[in-house]
């Protein structure tokens, strides 16, 4: 059966309920295209003769299956693959506009170099257009020349480590500092989640849960669909929905129960949860017994909790005790219940205390016996997509970098050393202060200055190294700062293959996908793995080789990896667009292999304890409280269609949610003589903003809250331009010592740890 396609129809294929604005062209005056949709098996065709490209959402980590439909090689329209059984066949309103990425006019469209040796905010770079081979001989000469005088020490990446090429770069190159962003995101769970289950984070089986609790984790809001599909179920199941946050989220409006708990002490109502379990005798004690070290240490835990009692926890969460005992055995004796935790909750990378909320969190989960089952966690299944060191092993070892000492200092962190992950919050101060070296180079790729805490302070030590690249799509801030800009692919531009490791329920099994071209790359931008192939082969050609000598190409890798991660050709993926393994979902399974491997579940934290930290979670406060001068905490959140700071030129998007403002309870605004959409100052110990207030009931009266993603002031993102501000201005760097003294092994960046007052401007 088919039906005709309207304008509405279009809006609603959105799966977020914004609304977002589907068709495109390369103006938005572009017409629509009318079609039909099959509603049996949910696929699109149009009136017009349209090609249709399979590839990847590559906007976010769900990396939803996409149908690109593509006339005259023009990209019109992009829709959900219904064939993903993670998105269900749907995009976001971010996926559905993602060719206004491809056809954005202020895109970077050639490599640049700055003729204006000036550099900061509101500083023209005085571009001037350049080859690529200038672009890449030049980069190319001046890693030589610092490696040579200075040691390789001296070139930062700032980048994800992926592709797996850039990683090989670096390492040829030998240096030490391949710094990420994770300390302002999910590296807490990280950590917390590697020492204690084995596992990364992210699968959460919701849609089988009769009770989901959640400790501030909003991913619904954020209109993730993979998450949002599952908790949809859940709901339609009628699982009850217990949703503790600050701020009447679209989470919380959706729950059966919102307990708006005072920011930061989740950890309190999460330590009382414990407490009454274990003195109840609710937990799942077969469970513990074979799966965890909980047994071995029964007593001494028990004894750990015996004071948080939910009368103990009342006081510093104002949540009533009975409210905190009542959860805790709903929780206990409603099964399968769950506590899912995702990335930015406030057991992510946001308080002094986030880690022990974390922990504590992954406890409540194995007592009542939540891991790797039905409606609880579930472990990681993916294709292991093999990388390019594997397939095309170079012929002699990476050099070893001449000092373990990193720029953002994490060799300092015992368990932060032991994962791939970096610290941004650091890494602006050592650079000023030169610790514990100088840094003469940095290579920046696809990460903004407005993600760096206080990023006045980066933006400051970036002015201070000789020579900074940026590969982007956008003249974004980080461009704006950069001597050298390379134009990179959009992901709709792009190939590569996507393997899925995090299936969002149960039954979902590991999945792979192609993200291919949809139309010629534009301008003259190329892709990120070329420019480090090219980058390679002209400072360490000897590790870009294959086996009889000659360089490999990115496409070459692909055809390999499809083979040998897939089982088939990359011709095959490209056509299929998406590619599964038949896996049925066996409970406990891993969990079974992992204990005859000899590892269980660490309730009682060895690791933890072995490396200097706690063994079990502790009450322990933010690192900010609020006082007669800054008397409300900071909220940070993000829109529903914005991704951080990417999508905030995207006109489409724009148009849904065109500005930042700060939310602010209407009764406290009233007290300060505030009015809706009065201009206010936001101000914290290291900064202020000033923008508009927005009067609502749903947030507590000692918080505010402000989304994260605007702010530009890079004056080349014309549609971005001066739209709202950057939360990042209020929030504090810190220094590696003072994680290290309050005795936090995952380094949070504690990104909502913060106060500030509000005034009208
Ligand atoms: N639309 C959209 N989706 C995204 C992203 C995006 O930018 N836009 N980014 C992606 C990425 S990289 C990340 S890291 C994630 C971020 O997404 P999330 O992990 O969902 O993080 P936040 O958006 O910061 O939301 C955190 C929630 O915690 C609440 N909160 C704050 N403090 C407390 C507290 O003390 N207690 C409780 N109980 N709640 C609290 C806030 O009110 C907010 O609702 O989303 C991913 N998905
Ligand atoms: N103040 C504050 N800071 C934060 C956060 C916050 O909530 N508040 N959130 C933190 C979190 S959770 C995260 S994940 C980070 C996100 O921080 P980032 O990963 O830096 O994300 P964006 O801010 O979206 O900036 C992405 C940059 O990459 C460019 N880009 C986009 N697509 C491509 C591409 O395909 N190739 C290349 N080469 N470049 C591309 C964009 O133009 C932009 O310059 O921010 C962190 N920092
Ligand atoms: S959730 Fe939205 S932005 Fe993220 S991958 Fe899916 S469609 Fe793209
Ligand atoms: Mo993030």
């Amino acid at each position: 059966m088919t039906e005709n396609v309207t304008r509405r129809d279009f809006l609603k294929t959105a799966a977020v309920s914004s609304g977002a604005l589907v068709l495109y062209g390369l103006t938005s005056k572009a017409p629509y295209i009318y079609g039909t949709v099959n509603k049996k098996n949910k696929e699109f065709s149009f009136k017009e003769n349209l090609e249709k490209v399979y590839t990847t959402c590559g906007i976010c980590s769900s990396a939803c299956a996409v149908t690109a439909y593509v006339k005259n090689g023009v990209l019109r329209f992009l829709t959900g693959n219904p064939e993903d059984p993670q998105s269900q066949g749907k995009l976001c309103a971010k996926g559905k506009s993602g060719a206004k990425f491809l056809y954005d006019p202020d895109r970077l469209k050639y490599p640049v170099m700055r003729t204006n040796p000036e550099k900061g905010i509101d500083v023209d770079p005085k571009w001037k257009r350049i080859s690529w081979e200038e672009a890449l001989d030049t980069i190319a000469n001046k890693i030589r020349e610092v490696k040579e005088k200075h040691g390789p020490q001296a070139i930062v990446f700032l980048t994800m480590p992926k592709p797996s090429v850039m990683k090989r770069l670096i390492s040829a190159i030998g240096t030490p500092n391949l710094v990420t962003h994770h300390d302002t995101c999910v590296l807490p769970h990280v950590i917390v989640q590697k020492f204690t289950l084995w596992t990364k984070p992210w699968g959460w089986d919701l849609e089988n849960a009769r009770y989901i609790l959640s400790f501030g984790w909003d991913q619904p809001a954020k209109g993730k669909i993979v998450f949002v599909r599952r908790f949809i179920t859940a709901m339609e199941r009628k699982a009850k929905i217990v949703v503790l946050n600050p701020m009447y989220s679209l989470t919380a409006s959706k729950a059966d129960e919102w307990i708006p708990i005072k920011p930061g002490t989740d950890l309190a109502f999460a330590l009382a949860m414990i407490n009454v379990i274990l003195s109840e005798n609710l937990y799942d004690r077969g469970f513990l017994e074979k799966y965890t070290n909980f047994m071995e240490h029964e007593t001494e835990i028990k004894e750990w909790f015996r004071e948080y009692t939910p009368e103990w926890a009342s006081t510093l969460t104002e949540v009533p005790a009975e409210t905190i005992r009542r959860i805790a055995i709903e929780f206990a004796t409603t099964k399968p219940a769950v506590a899912p935790v995702h990335k930015r909750d406030p057991a992510g990378p946001n308080y002094a205390n986030s880690w022990h909320l974390g922990r504590a969190i992954l406890i409540l989960n194995a007592l009542v016996g939540s891991i790797d089952t039905y409606g609880g966690l579930v472990y990681p299944r993916g294709f292991k997509i093999p990388p390019c060191t594997s397939v095309f092993p170079p012929s002699k070892p990476f050099p070893t970098p001449p000092v373990e000492e990193r720029i953002d200092g994490k060799e300092k962190l015992p368990l932060v050393k032991k994962v791939g992950l970096g610290l941004f919050s650091p890494l602006a101060d050592n650079i000023l202060k030169k610790k514990p070296y100088e840094i003469k180079m940095v290579i920046a790729n696809a990460y903004n200055i407005l993600a760096f805490p206080q990023p006045t302070k980066i933006i400051e030590a970036l002015k201070k190294v000789e020579f900074v690249v940026d590969i982007d799509i956008y003249p974004s801030e980080m461009a704006q700062l950069a001597d050298i800009a390379l134009p990179d692919l959009t992901y709709l531009e792009k190939t590569n293959i996507i393997g899925r490791g995090f299936p969002r329920c149960a039954k979902i099994g590991p999945q792979a996908q192609i993200m291919q071209p949809v139309v010629k790359p534009m301008y003259e931008a190329r892709g990120l793995a070329w420019i480090c192939l090219e980058l390679g082969k002209r400072v360490a050609p000897e590790y870009f080789k294959k086996q009889n000598g000659e360089f490999y190409t990115w496409s070459e890798y692909l055809e390999e990896a499809a083979k040998k991660g897939l089982g088939i050709t990359l011709a095959e993926l490209k056509k299929k667009g998406i590619h599964f393994k038949e896996e049925k979902f066996v409970p406990y399974a891993k969990l079974e292999a992992m204990v005859k491997k000899g590892k269980k579940i660490e309730v009682y934290g060895e690791t933890f304890e072995k490396n200097g930290y706690d063994p079990l979670p502790k009450w322990v406060p933010p690192r900010e409280f609020p006082s007669n001068e800054y008397p409300f905490r900071l909220l940070v959140s993000r829109s529903p269609v914005h991704r951080h700071t990417k999508t905030t030129n995207n006109v489409l998007l724009l148009e849904l949610d065109p500005v930042n403002c700060v939310f602010i309870n209407s009764e406290v605004a009233g007290s300060l003589g505030i009015k809706d959409l009065d201009w206010v100052y936001v101000e914290s110990r290291v900064g202020k903003v000033k923008l508009q207030a927005r009067l609502i009931k749903g947030i507590r009266k000692d918080c505010v809250a402000i989304f994260h993603g605007f702010g530009h002031w890079s004056k080349e993102l014309k549609s971005g331009y001066g739209r709202g501000v950057n939360d990042g201005d209020l929030i504090p760097t810190q220094t590696v010592d003072e994680i290290i003294a309050r005795g936090d092994p995952t380094a949070a960046g504690c990104m909502e740890d913060v106060c500030v007052r509000v005034y009208k401007a």
